[in-house]
């Protein structure tokens, strides 16, 4: 199927390709399985998959260690690897590209990092009420560590930033910790503007990526931030790697998060100095077949087109809320169909609970994830307990959303 809104001059977007390269939406052979959880997790492309049963049965080694062939056809891999993620996000260098094993992990490293390094009593940290738990409890450890407090910027009635206040609310904030997309709202954030925020009362900002590094084109330099933290089994690649880019003055300057092997320049009984970065922060034996697998995820991202994916989910983001404003009894939470709308949608359904509907989608073969989906204290600003989540990557098309409205119908004839 090709569809509008493509990028001018670029290939159209063929999804029914698309979908031919991801093995598991070929299965169960009798009813393939529409997949509506990528915010929680992607499915995998071959190209990715073949990434991983390569490395093992032709490169695995440890990396920066041997000076034996195979192990240096493992490093270079690896290093391959942070180089194209490095162009993907459109780093300065690939010495800012920390392989950390997720979006969770990188948030934790800055915050104890950095966090350690340079918050005060006092200070401000500044999150949202929409983060995930990821960019919340990080903050909470640290600030309980150093004094320094975490304020929230709160959220509208669409589920969009009130800014209104914002120059009131950066004061004293050393930090803005922000998404850059919501994993529940679905609301893309305004983070250059949040950026030049930061900078003009001196604090930095960090952004977590994991929702949007995988569906839209993201230039770190363009954007102006300091910190990006993103997932790679988010966006096609295996679990166990994940990304953290930060400035390299900024890099440079922070203590280690982890001790061990590979982070080192010298060690004594008595103490260690510490290697540059990106491997100060990348302590032990890293997740190398994996970083590689990401490495492949990001080509075949790439050769899509970034702008091309964000193009085609948009269409989706529009057809998926137009098509659940016709199930009677349903709420979806977040803004209208717009610039700042991704592909997916969290929903409640007038007296069902949200396992209820996940369980009766689960008998159709629609997988849609249940539950407060990491995000207690957006569920308690929306005035619920939990929801249900539709969400949409680059392998779902039409068909995936009207499986999921039928068996929305078979739902509510089901409750009564
Ligand atoms: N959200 C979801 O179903 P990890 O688990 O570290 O890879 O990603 C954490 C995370 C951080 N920020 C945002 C905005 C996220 O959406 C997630 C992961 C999944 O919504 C799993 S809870």
């Amino acid at each position: 199927m090709l569809v509008k809104g493509m990028v001018m001059g670029a290939m159209p977007f063929d999804v029914a390709a698309v979908r031919r390269e991801f093995p598991i939406l070929q299965f169960p052979v009798e009813r393939p399985v529409a997949f509506l959880d990528s915010a929680s997790t992607s499915q995998k492309p071959l190209a990715v998959i073949e990434a991983l049963d390569h490395y093992y049965r032709t490169t695995n080694s440890n990396v920066h260690r041997g000076v034996y062939q195979l192990s240096e056809q493992a490093t270079l891999a690896f290093e391959q690897a942070r180089q194209k993620i490095a162009t993907f996000i459109n780093a300065k260098s690939a010495r800012e590209i920390i392989f950390t094993r997720n979006t969770t992990e990188a948030i934790n490293l800055v915050a104890q990092s950095w966090g350690g390094a340079n918050l005060r009593l006092g200070d401000v940290i500044l999150i949202s009420q929409m983060e995930h738990h990821s960019n919340i409890v990080p903050w909470q450890l640290i600030a309980q560590r150093t004094g320094a407090v975490v304020r929230a910027i709160p959220i509208d009635a669409h589920g969009r930033l009130v800014l209104d206040q914002i120059d009131q609310l950066m004061a004293g904030v050393k930090i803005v910790a922000i998404t850059h997309q919501s994993n529940v709202l679905g609301t893309i954030n305004p983070v250059a503007l949040l950026a030049a925020k930061a900078h003009a009362v001196g604090a930095v900002i960090l952004v977590d990526g994991a929702q949007s590094v995988p569906h839209m084109p993201v230039d770190v330099q363009a954007l102006d931030v300091d910190f990006m933290a993103f997932s790679g089994h988010k966006m096609l690649a295996p679990t166990g790697v994940g990304v953290l880019w930060g400035r390299k003055a900024l890099l440079d300057a922070m203590p280690p998060f982890l001790g061990g092997g590979s982070m080192i320049k010298t060690v004594t009984i008595e103490q260690s100095t510490y290697a540059d970065i990106p491997a100060r922060f990348e302590a032990g034996t890293p997740m190398i077949g994996e970083a590689i697998a990401l490495g492949a995820a990001v080509d075949y991202l790439s050769a899509l087109g970034m702008a091309n994916v964000a193009a085609y989910e948009h269409t989706m983001a529009q057809y998926l809320l137009e098509r659940l404003d016709e199930v009677p009894g349903l709420t979806w939470y977040g803004p209208p169909i717009g610039p700042d709308r991704a592909a997916m949608a969290a929903f409640s359904l007038e007296g069902v609970h949200p396992h209820d509907v996940s369980q009766v989608l689960d008998t159709e073969g629609v997988a849609v994830r249940a539950g407060h989906h990491c995000t207690q204290p957006l569920h308690a600003a929306l005035d619920i307990p939990a929801s249900a989540r539709a969400s949409c990557y680059i392998y779902n098309d039409t068909q995936d959303v009207d499986r999921l409205v039928s068996a929305l119908l078979k739902v509510k004839h089901l409750f009564g």
